[in-house]
């Protein structure tokens, strides 16, 4: 059977490549920028079996629009979304729903989304009010937290991931995700 894919989504320097990195067993850098890294399978133990995943990272661009293009291409088939913003940063939550999840969800419109908030060790500056409203509103079925840096929470990001990919039922058309217990995590 063919990977399923996951891919990470974000604005710039939310740490979606950090991230990747991370669940392909790398280290972490401090500051340093990745563009997008290779896509890659990666295994993930899950409910007494093995799932395998493609983690498709995503370039993003300071013309978000005319990144689109390219966007598309990295979301093609995928699986599972996984929406990024940094607890640091009100605005990376804002444009994850009102432009990352939109775009995301006009070409894959049967994936499932995971809001995950990176850099979870820095100080939060983002209300957990507005992380359930934005959750609630882009229908995610999961809410987690997780630090590259320190590794915390990666793993259990993968394993929602692969739960997902797992447990998904089949959604008819127009009721993209079946709505689950959003429990933050
Ligand atoms: N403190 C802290 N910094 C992080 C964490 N994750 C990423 N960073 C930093 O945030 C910056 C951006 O990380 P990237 O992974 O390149 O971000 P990105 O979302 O891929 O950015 P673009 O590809 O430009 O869209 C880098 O300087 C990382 O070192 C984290 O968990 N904690
Ligand atoms: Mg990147």
């Amino acid at each position: 059977m063919a990977a399923h894919k996951v891919v990470l989504l974000g604005c710039r320097g939310v740490g979606k490549s950090c991230l990747g990195i991370r669940a392909m067993d790398g280290p972490f850098q401090p500051n340093w920028f990745y563009e997008a890294i290779e896509p890659r399978i990666i295994k993930v133990p899950c409910l007494n079996s093995i799932v395998e995943m493609l983690v498709q990272d995503v370039p993003t661009s300071s013309d978000y629009n005319a990144a689109h293009p390219m966007h598309a291409v990295s979301y093609l088939d995928s699986c599972v979304g996984l929406v990024c913003y940094a607890v640091d940063d009100t605005l990376s939550l804002k444009w994850a729903g009102d432009f990352w999840v939109p775009q995301f969800v006009h070409f894959c419109p049967n994936a499932s989304l995971i809001l995950v908030g990176t850099k979870s060790v820095l100080e939060r500056t983002v209300p957990m009010a507005e992380v359930r409203e934005v959750a609630e509103r882009i229908k995610a079925v999961h809410v987690l937290e997780c630090s590259s840096k320190t590794n915390e929470g990666i793993e259990l990001v993968l394993e929602f991931v692969a739960k997902e990919m797992l447990t998904r039922k089949h959604v008819h058309e127009g009721q993209r995700r079946f709505k689950g217990s959003c429990v933050v995590v």
